[in-house]
């Protein structure tokens, strides 16, 4: 890609209300997943691995850990003298702090910066997904197109389509028709919620009416369709899933456990990264058990675990079993501890002879740094 033809601009500031206690001091996207990475880092490693070097992550909401782990965005070797990753927050007037609003209003806040790169097209990216993609074919469907707007899109289950952008195109993939979360969905091709954008025409969109251009899905799409806009859908078929619910972020962690999931995390070709900090080897000790789990550096293992999958740093004692569960970093888990179907913020503590017991249908959630039993 040319330098700067294209930079990605990252949302990442919802608040994950759906999340609840995991999401109370922390982003969404910062939110660990499988053991070792943090959400965000999917959609990072997607820039990275697809020739982009400039990057923009929007945040709001609890940023804090967020901004340590992006840092200068080297995890991602986007530290160039081109690129960069940058962390932007929302501006603040002088009549007072001013948050962002929708997903377009988030863009309209960063104009200036975008202006700065000058690119010729920006990509918007929600940072709450897992899936690995190549943005490269996209940008090329879109140039050959001669298009203002690419969505990518995939058909989803027709029961969930009232959660997404639902769409019609014509034979060439031009998008006819489009509703953001319709209650009687007229098909099931959704919005991925990923776009590519030909910046002067969206730029044009943006600042001659800030107010009425919120949102990307409820304002910035339909007025584009109005207008007679060139807006083209482009299909992927790879693994995609947004990981809002507590429900999706277990299944998507326990997913890939299964090493012939497609988001194959072992691939040298398409490499996740992430942010990592050195720490000891694990340590299983004699009396552990552990089958089908994934255990990350600095865990010691005294318990029993099954079909799990255990941040850095995580302490297990005796007699205690974990199964179906995802623990996040720095966790510690006392004696003769039962946990089963659950995910554990981080740094919680669970006190010998507690239990944390869900089911299948109703994952239970231990928030960050909270503390179960004990005196
Ligand atoms: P949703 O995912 O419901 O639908 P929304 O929650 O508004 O859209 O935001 C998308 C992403 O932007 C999320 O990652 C959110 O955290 C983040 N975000 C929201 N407001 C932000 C702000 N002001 N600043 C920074 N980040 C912000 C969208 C589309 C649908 C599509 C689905 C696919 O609108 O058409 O089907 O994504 O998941
Ligand atoms: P969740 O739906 O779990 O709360 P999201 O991160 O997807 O998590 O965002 C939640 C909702 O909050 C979305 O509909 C989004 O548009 C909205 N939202 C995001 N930022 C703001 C904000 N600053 N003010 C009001 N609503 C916001």
């Amino acid at each position: 890609m040319l330098n700067n033809e294209m930079i990605a601009m990252i949302l990442a500031g919802g608040k994950g209300t759906r999340l609840g206690k995991l999401t109370q001091n922390i982003a969404k996207p910062a939110v660990p997943f499988g053991g070792k990475y943090r959400i965000i880092d999917f959609t990072m490693s997607n820039c990275t691995n697809s020739g982009i070097s400039t990057v923009g992550v929007m945040t709001q909401y609890e940023p804090m850990i967020l901004n340590d782990h992006i840092g200068n965005g080297d995890s991602w070797d986007l530290d160039t003298s081109d690129g960069g990753a940058f962390v932007l927050q929302p501006y603040s007037s002088s009549d007072g702090e001013k948050w962002f609003n929708g997903t377009a209003n988030a863009i309209y806040q960063n104009v200036s910066f975008i202006d700065s790169k000058n690119p010729e097209y920006v990509l918007i990216l929600s940072g709450d997904h897992i899936y690995k993609m190549d943005y490269s074919p996209m940008l090329a469907e879109h140039k050959a197109n001669g298009a203002d707007c690419t969505v990518a899109v995939k058909p989803v289950p027709i029961k969930e389509a009232s959660r997404f952008g639902i769409m019609n195109t014509d034979a060439e993939g031009r998008i006819v028709e489009f509703e953001e979360k319709p209650e009687n969905p007229k098909s099931d091709l959704a919005s991925m919620g990923i776009y590519i954008f030909t910046w002067a025409k969206l730029r044009e969109y943006l600042t001659s009416d800030p107010e009425g251009m919120e949102d990307f899905g409820q304002n910035v799409i339909p007025a584009y369709l109005e207008n007679n806009e060139k807006i083209y859908a482009y299909a992927f078929d790879g693994y995609w899933k947004d990981v809002g619910t507590i429900d999706s972020l277990w299944e998507a962690n326990m997913e890939i456990l299964d090493q012939t999931h497609p988001l194959n995390l072992r691939d040298k070709s398409w490499p996740i990264f992430s942010r990592n900090f050195i720490t000891t080897p694990q340590f299983l000790t004699p009396e552990s058990e552990v089958a089908n789990s994934m255990i990350c550096d600095g865990c010691i293992i005294r318990g029993n675990i099954k079909d799990s999958i255990l941040s850095p740093d995580v302490l297990v004692g005796k007699n205690s079993s974990i199964s179906n569960s995802i623990v996040m970093k720095g966790t510690s888990i006392g004696e003769n501890v039962r946990i089963e179907y659950a995910i554990l913020g981080e740094g919680a503590v669970i006190a010998d002879g507690s239990e944390v017991i869900g089911t299948p249908d109703e994952i239970a959630v231990i928030g960050y740094e909270e503390v179960v039993g004990g005196n």
